[in-house]
């Protein structure tokens, strides 16, 4: 035997564990008489590679689900595959292959990249969406949904690619182009599958109140994109009806400027100014042109403000009337498709008064120093007091609130209209006129119309014989697929060839893993024992729709029985992580264009490219990118390092809800750390020692770490708990208790390592001869009586002024503190060489110093 410590070989020891904990089934999730406690981290789309900030996200999610299973919890930590979606498309389409073929392999190669990482999931759990044992659940739903009235079909307008011949989503339209043609995006009506999002609006709204574990900025997205306001819904009649039509309703939110009214504008699919096209070829080409162009919000906000004006006019209800135009920036599908125009106080509304000439009427201006409009409309916040220069009820200074609501109640008095809530919220469009998403589960009959498919026919299985050479959808122009006999009454008809939208995949695969192969969407019992979430963990890109989606199919899921009450706020606690950054090395070519570097192409103590010697400049803490070359593979590092160097890194530094950045140097460090550890163990493993004084004090320091760590995972203050550790380190290293004292302070150490560095820690724990797994043990408890705290901290005053303050055992002697007062950094340099004239200390209570 010699007496070198056995290396901290993280390859064999880190494989020995998970082969252990795979063997052993540790964290298979069986439902038991143990309280439950669910983790979640947001499940991956299958890219390819993992990269850096998964490590983070599952690391998070990691900790919590072996520190609760510490505590006894019976925790259910799964994880699976976002799977449907266009990169798989696309890769077909630039590459050949398959979009099943692209995304099972993907699969494959992350899930072997994730499982070195030594997460505690349940990987008996896993599914992918695109398994057609899941998406055929989703079809299930999809018909109850429909039965319950929770889903419809609807006219939309749509972004139309007209080279791609596809329905564009609106993130896909850039500049009014779409995003993969290049083409001119025109807009166009097509009948459309839609969630009746909306109808829940108030509830989704008022779930928010409830959920007080997650973050503030989140609720507040969520409550801006809901975007409830109470307006006032108000007719215009006109001058003189035509088309059948008496007057203009309109929906507003500002009515308290209706003095500032100089035109009406209605959105060209409107019914009116449809009626009148019929009859004017030049309004027609008018709408057909403002068509093209995105419908996004942004779209229509960023495009010039263009009007049609029809020669009608409507009265007033205040007196005198204002004409009627047709205008691009009105949306036919909010409110009634029709305002009225207050260009004083809106900026489109004035961008169009100035270009077509129309009157500018201040209703009121800024309580000091009120001038009138120029080219930038006066749009105050609401609760701000301004000077009413034209109001109905002849309001002198109020807040546009204040102004809104009387001018409300006043209207409904007057019958000039009423107040009206209204919600920003929109129903969620979900067809896609796409191969690689989940089927719309319908047939398209000439006699019946619409028919559900019967459910014993589920799943409506994905055809595998298409093929992506041309643009649009292969499911339309497959030469069977779409052939099916009618559901309702057998005749020949034609299967419904969009999908859905890869956000209802999304939505509801927490649920799902609660039971993963039940023949139903959910099971009843599961569902009951692990719904809800408890911890939630994802990146706050997610923070609107995917969460308001999957708080809508909550609820929705409860209509149709296939969850049970309660659950309607799926996650109670939501945690949104930040990100891991990377320095970007740039040199500058010979037009003094960027060029990007890679961590592993340059020298940092010469701060040189090694291939060229040029020297490169260091942009610090920028998302990872490919592109800027400033990423590093988790693979390397775990390769290198080992996955324990790689979760312990990320995991410090920052607070988890910030950015952290990654060097190679807080890589090495972190592993060195992790090595000492490793050696200490052995050191204190073999060591013979007797129990001294030094014990007590170990003990003390174990309690506090107990503490503190704690502390840290509750909080979620990851970096808190391995700064403490680092701590607690030093001191058992520096300690000079005996062999027991050492031992069992290192196994505390392993314990609290654990659901950071798991595989270290189970190779300590068993080096100190802990039983069984670390992972099972029970969360180590601080003995209450060892955190006292035996030290006061006293304020140090000189001539009456605070200045600084010390901390000391309780039972220090007044010379001692004397010593330290005159010590202090903050005392000298006021007494400036100078000895005090008096140094008066209250024990216990404070210090004063006379200079
Ligand atoms: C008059 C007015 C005066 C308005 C003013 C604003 C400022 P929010 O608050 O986001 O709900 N609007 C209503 N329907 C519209 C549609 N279909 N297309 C485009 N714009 C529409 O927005 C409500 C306001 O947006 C409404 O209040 C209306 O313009 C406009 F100083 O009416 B407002
Ligand atoms: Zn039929």
């Amino acid at each position: 035997m010699t007496d070198a410590p056995a290396a901290y070989d993280t390859t064999a020891i880190e494989a020995k564990w998970q082969a252990a904990w795979d063997e052993a089934e540790l964290f298979r999730a069986d439902r038991s008489e143990a309280p439950k406690y669910y983790v979640l981290e947001m499940f991956p789309y299958p890219s390819g590679r993992i990269h850096i900030g998964h490590v983070r996200n599952y690391t998070m999610g990691d900790v919590i689900a072996r520190y609760k299973s510490s505590c006894g919890f019976n925790v259910l930590h799964p994880m699976g595959w976002d799977a449907f979606g266009m990169p798989a498309e696309n890769a077909a389409m630039a590459f050949g292959g398959h979009p099943k073929d692209w995304t099972y392999d993907n699969i494959a190669v992350m899930r072997g990249q994730m499982k070195p990482l030594g997460l505690s999931i349940d990987w008996s759990r896993e599914f992918a969406t695109c398994d057609p044992e899941y998406y055929g659940q989703q079809q299930a739903l999809f018909l109850d949904m429909l039965e319950a009235g929770l889903v419809y079909r609807k006219p939309a307008i749509v972004n139309w690619d007209p080279v791609d011949m596809t329905v564009l989503a609106n993130e896909q339209v850039i500049d009014g182009k779409g995003w993969r043609s290049g083409a001119e995006v025109e807009r166009k009506e097509l009948t459309q599958w839609a969630f009746a999002i909306s109808d829940m609006a108030e509830d989704l709204l008022a779930g928010l109140e409830t959920l007080d574990k997650w973050p503030d900025k989140v609720r507040l997205m969520q409550e801006n994109w809901i975007g409830r306001s109470r307006g006032l819904q108000m007719t215009f009649p006109l001058s003189a009806p035509t088309h059948g039509t008496d007057g203009i309703e309109v929906y507003t939110t500002r009515p308290d400027t209706l003095r500032g009214a100089s035109f009406i504008a209605i959105a060209p699919e409107h019914p009116l100014a449809r009626a009148l096209a019929a009859d004017d070829p030049d309004l027609a080409a008018f709408a057909v042109d403002v068509r093209k162009g995105g419908t996004t919000e942004e779209a229509l906000e960023k495009a010039e403000k263009r009007g049609f004006d029809t020669g009608l006019t409507v009265d007033n209800p205040l007196g005198g009337t204002l004409p009627v135009w047709v205008a691009n920036f009105v949306l036919m599908d909010y409110g009634t498709g029709a305002i009225f125009g207050c260009p004083a106080h809106d900026q489109r509304d004035l961008d169009f008064a100035r270009k077509y000439d129309l009157p500018v009427t201040d209703t009121f201006v800024a309580v000091s120093d009120g001038h009138p409009v120029g080219d930038v409309a006066f749009v105050p916040p609401k609760t701000e007091a301004v000077r009413w220069l034209n109001h109905p009820l002849d309001l002198d200074v109020a807040t546009g609130q204040h102004a809104i609501d009387a001018t409300i109640d006043w209207a409904e008095a007057e019958g000039i209209g009423t107040g009206r809530v209204q919600y920003r919220l929109r129903d969620w469009g979900l067809s896609r006129q796409r191969y690689w998403g989940c089927p719309i589960p319908v047939v398209h009959c000439d006699d019946c119309g619409v028919v559900p498919e019967r459910k014993e026919n589920l799943p409506v299985r994905l055809p595998d014989d298409v093929t992506f050479d041309v643009p649009g959808n292969p499911l339309d122009r497959h030469p069977t697929w779409r052939d099916v006999a009618c559901p309702a009454c057998g005749k020949p008809a034609r299967r419904e060839t969009d999908t859905m939208d890869t956000f209802v995949d999304s939505s509801w695969y927490f649920a799902r893993f609660t039971a993963p192969r039940a023949e139903t969407p959910t099971d009843h019992d599961e569902a009951d024992y692990w719904m809800n979430v408890d911890q939630y963990i994802g990146g706050v890109e997610h923070a609107i729709l995917h969460l308001l989606y999957s708080r809508f199919f909550a609820r929705a899921m409860g209509r149709t029985g296939h969850l049970p009450q309660g659950t309607e706020e799926p996650f109670n606690a939501l945690f949104t992580q930040g990100m891991v950054t990377h320095a970007i090395y740039q040199t500058r070519d010979a037009k003094g264009r960027p060029v990007y570097h890679l961590p592993e192409e340059v020298d940092l103590d010469t701060k040189t490219v090694k291939a060229t010697g040029e020297t490169f400049e260091i942009i610090p803490s920028a998302k990872m990118s490919k592109s800027k070359k400033n990423v590093v593979d988790p693979m390397d590092i775990i390769a290198s390092y080992g996955a324990d160097t790689a979760r312990w890194f990320v995991l410090s530094d920052s607070p988890p809800e910030r950015d952290v950045e990654w060097t190679a140097a807080g890589a090495e460090a972190t592993h060195k750390h992790l090595r000492r550890v490793h050696r200490l163990a052995t050191d204190i493993a073999r060591a013979d020692r007797a129990p001294n004084a030094a014990d007590a004090d170990l003990a003390k320091a174990a309690a506090r770490a107990i503490h503190e760590v704690t502390e840290g995972i509750e909080g979620f203050a990851f970096n808190k708990s391995v700064a403490k550790l680092y701590e607690f380190t030093a001191t058992l290293h520096k300690s000079d208790a005996g062999a027991d004292a050492r031992r069992d302070a290192m196994r505390t150490l392993a314990q609290l390592m654990a659901p950071m560095t798991p595989h270290l820690a189970e190779e300590i724990w068993a080096l100190m001869g802990g039983e069984g797994f670390v992972a099972r043990a029970p969360w180590p408890k601080a003995d209450p009586a060892l955190l006292q705290d035996d030290s006061v901290t006293l304020p140090v005053q000189v001539n009456g002024k605070r200045r600084s303050e010390i901390t000391v055992p309780k039972d220090m002697p007044k010379p001692e503190i004397e010593a330290m007062v005159l010590a202090d950094d903050a005392v000298q340099r006021i007494l400036d060489g100078a000895a005090p004239k008096k140094l008066i200390v209250v024990p216990g209570r404070i210090v004063n110093v006379v200079a």
